[in-house]
């Protein structure tokens, strides 16, 4: 990129200028899935930070490491071939730029209907090998075992607030659930290699929440990954390969009347190595009612949220750009 378009991957400079002070520095919550007792720790997690690092999670390491593998391919192949994949409308290949109202990022994706029935509304993956259908199964295989897990973390939440156990992870499991599935590369940058010692960042995929109910990383061992701390302060979150990474969506903290939270987060892309990840965004049925759960409500507790479809709400997040705050239409005064 030539000098002026730098800066247009400039993140914002933090509300109150960091001098981090190690001593100070939360560290980030692990759940380890194969240990009893952890709702408690579930919990917490998504009350202090809507964010967590998930251990022994079950998910296969051979399919994750095949679908990694063949998205690496497809992300090193001539950019005229990767178009043919494009545009992201509401799947396939997009490239710096993010949605539709001008946001702009360091990075190339590939957004991608998790259903398992439904990949013919996928973009045709065909560079990646004479047997297109092979992508296919490979991404089938790694979101089945992830949406899973996923279901699983749900219900421990549900279950430890005293809710029926279902209640979320139905709105996932449902047939007509609108999830998300995508590929996030981030390509080394050496024209920002001067600025970064400088210790000024290039923006990768800017500051926002997720609008869905929850949603689950994984990346390769490339950092880049930061999160909004309540103090205001950025944290970047250390690569892990062998974990993944779930943060509380928009229509959870609306359900749970603001009790988890939505966590803003931001990738910041490097200079020398490449960053990949992986997201399944699991998110509920357009015509779901998302609002505060009775049950969950204590007696005079007051409602934060108007009640609103799931259609209504994401329709209101893609006219949105990426850092707004999407929720605040959508609060009771
Ligand atoms: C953020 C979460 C998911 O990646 C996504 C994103 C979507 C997009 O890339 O098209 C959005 C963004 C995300 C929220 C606000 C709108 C829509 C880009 C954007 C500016 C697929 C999603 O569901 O919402």
């Amino acid at each position: 990129i030539s000098e002026p378009q730098v800066e247009l991957f400039f993140p914002k400079p933090c509300k109150q200028n960091s001098k981090n002070n190690p001593l100070f520095m939360p560290t980030i919550p692990i759940i380890d899935l194969s240990k009893p007792d952890l709702k408690h720790l579930l919990v917490k997690a998504c009350q202090e930070f809507g964010f967590f690092k998930v251990i022994n999670h079950g998910v296969p390491i051979k399919c994750i490491n095949k679908l990694e593998s063949e998205a690496i391919k497809f992300f090193n192949s001539p950019l005229s071939a990767k178009q043919k994949a494009g545009p992201p409308d509401p799947f396939g290949y997009g490239n710096k730029s993010i949605g539709q109202n001008g946001d702009m990022g360091w990075v190339e994706y590939l957004l991608l209907n998790p259903k398992l029935e439904s990949h013919y509304k996928n973009p045709t993956i065909s560079i990646l090998e004479d047997k297109p259908e092979k992508f296919k199964y490979t991404v089938d295989d790694y979101v089945t075992s992830v949406k899973k897990m996923t279901c699983a973390i749900l219900e421990l939440l549900a279950d430890e607030l005293n809710l029926p156990q279902n209640v979320f992870s139905n709105m996932l499991r449902d047939e007509q659930s609108d999830s998300v599935f995508r590929v996030n590369y981030y390509p080394p940058c050496p024209l920002f290699q001067e600025h970064e010692m400088k210790g000024k960042k290039l923006i990768g995929f800017g500051e926002h929440t997720d609008p869905q109910i929850i949603s689950v990383l994984r990346s390769n061992n490339t950092s880049g990954l930061e999160i909004l701390l309540k103090d205001g302060n950025w944290m970047s979150v250390p690569p892990d390969t062998n974990s993944f990474f779930v943060n509380v969506g928009d229509s959870l903290q609306v359900m749970t009347n603001g009790r988890f939270k939505s966590v803003k987060h931001r990738v910041v892309a490097n200079s020398l190595k490449s960053r990949l990840s992986m997201i399944y965004f699991g998110g509920p049925p357009l015509c779901q009612k998302i609002a505060p759960l009775h049950l969950l409500m204590k007696r005079d507790e007051a409602s934060l949220y108007k009640e609103f479809t799931w259609y209504e709400y994401k329709k209101s997040a893609f006219n949105s750009r990426l850092s707004d705050n999407r929720l605040c239409r959508f609060e009771k005064n």
